[in-house]
């Protein structure tokens, strides 16, 4: 089945986090240093906000060359790194990401790929409205902006993050895909710098679509096959990498169904509920796994996803218990003006949290 995979990243990251700590240097260029020690001025640019980037100060460039750009702006600020202090404001951002997602793999302190094919059913537009979601929610509980992709998989989710900056969220279908890497600088697809740009200008390819478009094995000539067979792929918008979710949470058991017609209560779910426990049961059953978190995910008619879940007192494993927790937290969950067009559950904690199996299954209709 095809899937669905985020990547956010940050915007202007440790500029950012130093103006919502200090919201009245925001209208000032802002510039985060790694200043060496050597001389006052030694050092490098760790990154800038938007206002000081207008003067072409950008990560990496000598503290000394962002200073002479920046001489006819008076108030530039040049401010040492807060790693700690980044991490902090980082940490919050991603537990509200992991929170809403499937699997959850941490790139760097701010980026990260999520995999929500499960939660989104293969809907590629609940998938975007989740992404809009994702977006607000870690705005509202960090005041944090951040760019966002959605896409088949992780290469072009990270494009699309990047696409459109700051606050961007860009959504790559899969029927677009190969048109939108096409039309892309070769430089564009990740892992692809300078120095491979201009060996691959050499050949005469500007384009993703003109590396697409080469003779593979050419390609392998000049490059090995590893590189060459990924920049091919890469360049046809072809990337299998699994998000690589932590140990825990494969461990987990989910079950989504669309229902025969929209629900608006509860009740009327009640006999899906009930065909959904059976199955899940089924699974844990077979493996003799005693769980300890209930979950249901809800997919309303507007492709706004609504998961809530509730923790046992301790570990279970029988139908009874998985059912009418599940129903009780279904109560909970349904209110007023929902139309309710997906319905899922999902057990995970489990006891027996040995062996390699990945129990990341589930069932459509
Ligand atoms: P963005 O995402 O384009 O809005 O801007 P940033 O600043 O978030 O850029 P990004 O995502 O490439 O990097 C994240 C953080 O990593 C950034 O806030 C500072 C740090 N960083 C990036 N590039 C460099 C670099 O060349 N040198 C140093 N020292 N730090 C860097
Ligand atoms: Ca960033
Ligand atoms: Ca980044």
């Amino acid at each position: 089945m095809a899937r669905t995979v985020l990547h956010v990243d940050f915007d202007y990251f440790f500029a950012q986090c130093e103006e919502l700590r200090t919201p009245e240097i925001k209208n000032r260029p802002v510039v985060v240093c790694v200043f060496s020690g050597r001389t006052e001025d030694s050092g490098v640019v760790s990154t800038a906000n938007y206002v000081a980037r207008k003067y072409g100060v950008k990560s990496g460039i000598p503290i000394r060359l962002a200073k002479s750009r920046l001489a006819d702006a008076k108030d530039a600020l040049f401010l040492p790194l807060d790693t700690e202090y980044y991490k902090q404001v980082s940490e919050k951002g991603m537990s509200v990401i992991r929170n809403n997602v499937d699997l959850f793999e941490h790139v760097g302190i701010d980026e990260c790929f999520a995999d929500v094919s499960v939660r989104t059913g293969g809907d590629f537009a609940a998938a975007e409205s989740l992404a809009h979601r994702i977006k607000d929610e870690v705005r509202t509980h960090t005041q944090i902006s951040c760019s966002v992709g959605v896409a088949p998989n992780k290469m072009l989710a990270k494009v699309a993050s990047d696409f459109r900056k700051p606050n961007g969220l860009t959504a790559v279908r899969p029927e677009d895909a190969e048109k939108f890497v096409a039309a892309l600088d070769v430089d564009k697809i990740p892992g692809i710098g300078p120095k491979t740009r201009d060996r691959l200008a050499k050949l005469g390819l500007k384009t993703a679509g003109d590396l697409a478009a080469f003779d593979l094995y050419r390609l392998v000539d000049e490059f090995g096959k590893k590189i060459a067979t990924y920049m091919h792929n890469a360049a046809k918008g072809v990337d299998d990498e699994p998000v690589e979710g932590s140990e825990g949470e494969h461990k987990q058991i989910m079950r989504i169904v669309t229902l025969k017609q929209d629900a608006t209560v509860a009740s009327e779910m009640y006999g899906d509920l009930e065909e959904i426990c059976r199955s899940v049961h089924e699974s844990t059953g077979k493996k003799s796994l005693a769980f300890k978190s209930v979950g249901i995910i809800l997919i309303l008619n507007n492709l706004e996803t609504i998961t809530r879940s509730r923790t046992l007192k301790a570990h279970a494993g029988g139908l009874d218990v998985l059912h009418s927790t599940a129903r009780a937290i279904l109560d909970e969950a349904v209110t007023g003006g929902m139309k309710i067009r997906r319905l899922g559950i999902r057990v995970s904690d489990f006891q027996d949290s040995g062996g390699q199996n990945t129990l990341f299954d589930f069932m459509q209709r």
